[in-house]
C-alpha cells in the first residue's frame, strides 16, 4: 500500500462523552465522521509508529466497516500492529485484558455499550490507553481539540487495485491469523485476528477457583441463568457457563450476538432485562433459577438476581468487597482500598470502615478508577448503573461480577446441604452493615434545553441555600414542610489524588444530615437529547426497616426532589423513562 494524504476538514460535535463518541449509526457514516475522529485520536498520540493496538468491537451494526477504515489509517500512521477480535468481536473488559496481556500501545473499542444498535440506532468509539483502562481526559480533550484543526488525514491504498483487488478489503476477520502488507513508503503493517476470548478467559480462570464453581454448577439444588442480551457476552458466556463450569447451554438465554441485539435495548436492569426478570421470579416461574445475570452490549455491565430479588449494583460491589479475600482466590491477599462513583449508594463505605481500608468516591465514568488501580489504591470498584469491576482489567466487568457472585454462593453453600439463597446472602449483609436504600430515575431523550433550564434552576436554589446559611455546618432547609434538613448542597468536583487532575461539575448533590441524598446529573453516553438522572438514597441501621421495598422507602426522598427541582414543568415528563 502506499499511504495518501486526504484532505477534509473539521466536523462538529466530536467530543467525546462519559465514555467515547457516541453517535447514530448515520452520522458516524458521514464522509470522514469516522476517519477524522480516528486521525485526531493518532495525532495526539507520541511515539505511535511501530507500535500496536488492539481493535474490536460489541459486534453491533457498521462494527466491520469501522474496522476496516480504521486498519488502514493505522497502516497509514505508521502503526505496525493491529490486534483485531475474531469477525471483529471483543466485549469491552476483554479488549483491556488483550491490552494487559501483550503490553499494546493501547486500544480502540467500537461500542455504544448499552444503547440500541442497528442502522437506525448507535455506533461508538473510545479509546483505551497501555494501562488497559479508558483514556483519561488529558488525551480525550486533546483528540477533540484536534477534531476542531484537522484538515488532512493518512489513508493507506492501495494504488490501482479495483475494490476486489484491495488487500485491505479482502482480509477476512472471521479467520484467525495474521495478514502483511508491504508498504511502498515504509515498514510493512499486520492484521492479526486473534480469539476474542484467550486471553480473557486466562484471566478469569486464574482469579477464580473454577473446580469449586465447577461444584456448585453440579449441586442439584443449584440452577444459573445468564442473559446475554444478544450482545457481545454470548459466545463468552458459553465458553465460561457451559464448556468450562458445566452449565447446560440453555443456561445462556439470547446467546448469539446480533448486530441490531435482536431490536432490544442491551442494557441489563429491570426494566430492559424484563424477560429475564421474569423468569426468575418464582411467582411467574415455577422454574425460577437460584440465580440470573446479564450482561450488557459490550460485556461491561452486570445485572445481578436472586430468586424473585434484584441485588441493586450498589450493594453487589459492597458484597463483594466484604466477601473478597474469603470467597475469591484473586484476592486472598485482602484490599488495600475500594471506590465507587459518587452517585453510587454508601454500602461500600461501610464495608472499607469495617476492613480499615481506603474508600475513594470518583465522579462517574469508569476512567476515573484508573489512577486508584494502578496505584494499587482501590483494587474493587463499582457504578450504581450495574458496573462491577476489579484491578484485573481496567474496565468494568459483567462476567467477572457474574463469577464473584457464583463463588459468593459457592463459599456460603459449601458443606451446607440446602443452598444458601441470594437474597439470604445479601439480607444478612444487611443486618450487620445496615441497608442504603437505593433507586435511580432516567428521564430519557427530554428536550436539552429544558433539562438544561432544570439544571440552572438546581443550581440557582442550591446557590441561595447556601447563601442563606450563616455558618458552614448550619442544617439548610430544602423545602419548608421537610423536616430532615440538608448538610450540604453542591455540585461534584473531584482531585484525582494520584495525578491532582481535577473534575468540576460532576452532579448536582443534596446531602440530607441524616446521610440520605438526592442527586441530579445530565447523561454523558446519549445520542440524542439529554437524559436526567435523578438519585436518591437512604440509610436504614435498623433490620426492622430493612425488608421494606425501596421505592417505598425512598418515596419522601423522591417527591422532595420532584417538587424542588420542579422537573415536570421544565421537561414535561411525568414519569421516568426506567426506575432501577
Ligand atoms: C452511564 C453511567 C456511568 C457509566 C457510563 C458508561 O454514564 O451512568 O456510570 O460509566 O454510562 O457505561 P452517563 O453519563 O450516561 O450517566 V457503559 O456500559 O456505556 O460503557
Ligand atoms: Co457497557
Amino acid at each position: 500500500f502506499a499511504i495518501k494524504s486526504i484532505p477534509t476538514s473539521p466536523i462538529d460535535g466530536q467530543k467525546t462523552g462519559t465514555s467515547g463518541l457516541r453517535k447514530k449509526v448515520s452520522v458516524f457514516q458521514q464522509p470522514n465522521y469516522l476517519h477524522n475522529w480516528v486521525q485526531s485520536l493518532f495525532s495526539s498520540l507520541d511515539g505511535l509508529p511501530g507500535s500496536t493496538i488492539a481493535l474490536g468491537g460489541d459486534g453491533r451494526y457498521w462494527n466491520k466497516d469501522a474496522i476496516r477504515i480504521i486498519c488502514r489509517l493505522a497502516a497509514a500512521n505508521g502503526l505496525a500492529r493491529v490486534k483485531v477480535g475474531h469477525n471483529g468481536i471483543l466485549c469491552t473488559p476483554a479488549i483491556s485484558s488483550v491490552i494487559r496481556a501483550h503490553d499494546l500501545y493501547g486500544g480502540i473499542i467500537l461500542t455504544a455499550s448499552h444503547n440500541p444498535g442497528g442502522p437506525t440506532n448507535d455506533f461508538g468509539i473510545k479509546y483505551n490507553v497501555a494501562n488497559g483502562g479508558p483514556a483519561p481526559e488529558t488525551v480525550t480533550s486533546a483528540i477533540f481539540k484536534n477534531t476542531a484543526t484537522i484538515s488532512e488525514y493518512n489513508y493507506a491504498v492501495v494504488p490501482d487495485a479495483d475494490h476486489a483487488a484491495d488487500p485491505f478489503a479482502a482480509v477476512d476477520l472471521s479467520v484467525k491469523g495474521e495478514t502483511t502488507f508491504s508498504n511502498v513508503d515504509g515498514p510493512s503493517f499486520v492484521i492479526e485476528v486473534i480469539d476474542s476470548a484467550d486471553d480473557y478467559v486466562t484471566l478469569l480462570q486464574s482469579m477464580f477457583d473454577f473446580a469449586k464453581l465447577k461444584a456448585l454448577f453440579a449441586r442439584p439444588d443449584f440452577s444459573f441463568l445468564f442473559d446475554a442480551m444478544n450482545g457481545v457476552t454470548g459466545p463468552y458466556g458459553h465458553r465460561i457457563f457451559v464448556d468450562l463450569l458445566g452449565g447446560k447451554p440453555e443456561c445462556v438465554m439470547r446467546g448469539e450476538p446480533l448486530e441490531d441485539f435482536g431490536g432490544a435495548h442491551p442494557d441489563p436492569n429491570l426494566t430492559y432485562a424484563a424477560e429475564l426478570v421474569a423468569k426468575c421470579d418464582p411467582k411467574q416461574n415455577p422454574q425460577a433459577p437460584d440465580m440470573g445475570a446479564a450482561s450488557d452490549g459490550d460485556g461491561d455491565r452486570n445485572m445481578v438476581l436472586g430468586k424473585g430479588f434484584f441485588v441493586t449494583p450498589s450493594d453487589s460491589v459492597a458484597l463483594i468487597a466484604a466477601k473478597a479475600k474469603e470467597a475469591i482466590p484473586y484476592f486472598k491477599n485482602g484490599l488495600k482500598g475500594v471506590a465507587r462513583s459518587m452517585p453510587t449508594a454508601g454500602a461500600l463505605d461501610r464495608v472499607a470502615a469495617e476492613l480499615g481500608i481506603e474508600l475513594h468516591e470518583v465522579p462517574t465514568g469508569w476512567k476515573y478508577f484508573g489512577n486508584l488501580m494502578d496505584a494499587e489504591r482501590a483494587q474493587i470498584c463499582g457504578e450504581e448503573s450495574f458496573g462491577t469491576g476489579s484491578d484485573h482489567v481496567r474496565e468494568k466487568d459483567g462476567i467477572f461480577a457474574v463469577l464473584c457472585w457464583l463463588a459468593i454462593v459457592a463459599h456460603e453453600s459449601a458443606g451446607k446441604d440446602a443452598l444458601v439463597s441470594i437474597e439470604d446472602i445479601v439480607i444478612n449483609h444487611w443486618k450487620k452493615y445496615g441497608r442504603n436504600f437505593f433507586s435511580r430515575y432516567d428521564y430519557e431523550e427530554v428536550e436539552t434545553k429544558g433539562a438544561n433550564a432544570m439544571m440552572a434552576h438546581i443550581d440557582e436554589l442550591q446557590a441561595n441555600m447556601n447563601a442563606a446559611r450563616g455558618s458552614p455546618d448550619e442544617p439548610m432547609a430544602l423545602d419548608p414542610d421537610f423536616s430532615t434538613k440538608v448538610a450540604l448542597a453542591d455540585n461534584f468536583s473531584y482531585v484525582d489524588p494520584i495525578d491532582g487532575s481535577e473534575a468540576t461539575g460532576q452532579g448536582r448533590r443534596f446531602v440530607f444530615t441524616d446521610g440520605s441524598r438526592v442527586i441530579f446529573r445530565l447523561s454523558g453516553t446519549g445520542s440524542s437529547g439529554a437524559t436526567i438522572r435523578l438519585y436518591a438514597e437512604r440509610y436504614e441501621p435498623d433490620e426492622n426497616g430493612q425488608l421494606v421495598n425501596a421505592q417505598a422507602a425512598l418515596k419522601p426522598f423522591i417527591e422532595l426532589a420532584l417538587k424542588v427541582s420542579k422537573l415536570e414543568a421544565f421537561t414535561g415528563r411525568r414519569e421516568p423513562t426506567v426506575i432501577t
